[in-house]
């Protein structure tokens, strides 16, 4: 039954900040996809006979490549395979799933935030078996084995059953459909006060999730209204759609308005929350206040002991470079760890894995903790209302309290999208190259203290992850970031980060473009955006 099949290799299967990913009429050439997932099979070693987790984000074409998956792995002699009913998993299901049953690693089926459709994204990627993204050197050796594959491992099978919780046999092969949401929604209630947050909520706090129609649905439901009985219809947009309701399933204030502008009016819900394609991201906000991911670290953070699942304290706190420094002072505060890594969630890692991190946190909507691997968007829902159940405080008074203690860091994100990438790596590698004449020089009141590409060295492994984000440091802690996305699959997008930190509460009531214009302006002025990429404005503000 088994069948090798001859193939040829692609050239463009490198993977990015968070696994492979590309439009689906490019994943559905001929063994596009059954070339990289025998690459990544072939970079890996004694998997013989041991468990693989398979599962994805339900978007178009997750079910067509989970029976490739499922029969490459028969085929290269997986023994068992764990796969969400449906063909469904979020991503922190998938990491708690490995962990939970030991398995030897998982392949998750997501383009994440990017959207799905027939002619719109779709990726895979490989965690190992600590249940988190694989790290930088298994990554390199499947884009090596992507260039030379010249076949792949497959079983002559009918399609299997994915809709029927039970297990059956594909050859030698035992698979097992699971309830995707089971193992994660108990892991949850055993992190947090879920009595206190039921109590909360039958008090009258009004909390509306919009799942984005993409993964979390399901778990939001089972989670927010039949466990912690708030009413049908709390969660929006619940069902997984493959084209996730022709929306763009990343929750921010560009793509979650809706939400945004419903829990700001005045006779709208107390506390709205929003998630990504694969449940990895959050987004938060209160009445009268929205939380910037990199003060929602933060605060979590500082307040960590208000959840039981960190009663005893955290170790720790890692933050990827380009997000606010508001964790650094939280971490002082609590005498912890800090840590700044480079952008993507398979630095994290090392650093939980050794104990020496209990949270972390990204700027682009992600939060989670040492419980799983990956970053976690009900997660951080769920630390919220711990937080505002435990405090009896609201999202803006638990914001502006924080703000008051520690100061404020203003923070924003700008993103041009689809530059060429030509235009892209010219505007990098000028940067690159003016670094060295930056320190000491002005730019009206900023005067630039230290202009760096970043690197980092992983404390564990003492493995070095050289060119990961320009960053330019002014006096008095300001600084601006740029670096180039490793997740669109079209052009370019230039990410430009900048941020002030404001110590005088005074001043802590800013519209945040306007505390942050000088420093934007200055950003153009050193990178030449405009005459690089002729934008004049960013695609999207974060
Ligand atoms: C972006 C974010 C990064 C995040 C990554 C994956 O990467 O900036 O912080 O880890 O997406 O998130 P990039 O290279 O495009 O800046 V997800 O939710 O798309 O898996
Ligand atoms: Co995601």
């Amino acid at each position: 039954m088994t069948k090798i099949v001859a193939t040829k290799p692609y050239a463009d299967q490198k993977p990015g900040t968070s696994g492979l990913r590309k439009k689906v009429p490019v994943f559905a050439q001929e063994n596009y996809a059954e070339n990289f997932i025998q690459a990544i099979f072939d970079s890996l070693e004694g998997f013989q006979g041991k468990t693989l987790v398979i599962g994805g984000d339900g978007r178009y074409y997750n079910r067509e490549v989970i029976q490739k998956a499922i029969r490459i792995a028969a085929a290269n002699g997986f023994g068992k395979v764990l796969v969400g009913q449906g063909g469904i998993l979020s991503t922190p299901a998938a990491s708690n799933v490995i962990r939970k049953y030991a398995a030897y690693g998982g392949t998750i089926l997501s383009a994440s935030h990017n959207p799905g459709g027939p002619d719109e994204d779709f990726g895979i990627k490989y965690n190992i078996g600590n249940g988190g993204p694989a790290p930088e050197k298994i990554t390199d050796a499947i884009f090596s084995r992507t260039k030379v594959i010249d076949s792949y491992r497959t079983l002559e099978t009918p399609d299997i059953d994915l809709d029927t919780v039970g297990t059956l046999k594909v050859g030698d092969l035992t698979v097992e459909v699971i309830d995707p949401v089971a193992d994660y929604a108990a892991l949850m209630e055993e992190l947090f006060d879920f009595g206190a947050i039921r109590a909360l909520i039958a008090s009258g706090f009004r909390v509306v999730i919009d799942s984005m129609s993409a993964v979390t649905g399901p778990y939001a439901v089972e989670i927010l209204e039949k466990r912690l009985g708030a009413p049908a219809g709390s969660v929006r947009n619940a069902e997984p759609l493959p084209d996730f309701g022709g929306h763009h399933p990343d929750p921010n204030l560009v793509h979650a308005k809706e939400l945004y502008d419903d829990v700001m009016s005045p006779e709208g819900p107390d506390f709205g929350a929003a998630s990504d394609g694969d449940g990895d991201r959050n987004m938060v906000v209160g009445k009268g206040m929205f939380v910037t991911p990199s003060d929602s670290l933060a605060i979590i953070a500082a307040n960590a002991k208000l959840a039981p699942g960190y009663s005893a304290g955290i170790a720790g706190i890692a933050r990827s470079m380009p997000t606010s420094a508001a964790a650094d002072r939280v971490a002082e505060k609590l005498g912890v760890g800090i840590f700044e890594t480079p952008t993507g969630w398979k630095f994290f890692g090392n650093l939980l894995d050794a104990g020496l991190a209990t949270v972390c946190g990204e700027e682009s909507f992600g939060t989670g903790s040492s419980h799983v691997r990956e970053k976690d968007g009900l997660w951080a829902v769920l630390f919220w209302l711990n937080i505002i159940a435990a405090r009896k405080e609201g999202v803006k008074e638990i914001v502006t309290g924080h703000w008051a203690e520690f100061g404020r860091n203003y923070y924003s994100r700008h993103d041009y999208e689809a530059i060429e990438t030509e235009k892209a790596d010219a505007l990098m590698a000028e940067l690159r190259g003016k670094l060295a004449t930056l320190p000491g020089r002005s730019f009206g009141a900023l005067k630039v203290e230290t202009a760096d590409d970043f690197s980092y060295h992983d404390p564990v492994d003492g493995s070095i992850s050289s060119k990961q984000g320009v960053r330019i440091l002014f006096e008095g802690g300001s600084r601006v970031v740029f670096r180039l996305s490793g997740t669109g699959t079209s052009g370019a997008t230039l990410r430009v980060y900048v941020e002030r930190y404001e110590p005088d509460a005074a001043r802590h009531g800013i519209d945040t473009q306007e505390a942050l214009a000088d420093l934007i302006a200055v950003a153009d002025e050193i990178a030449g955006i405009r005459a690089h990429t002729g934008r004049t404005e960013p695609t999207v503000i974060t």
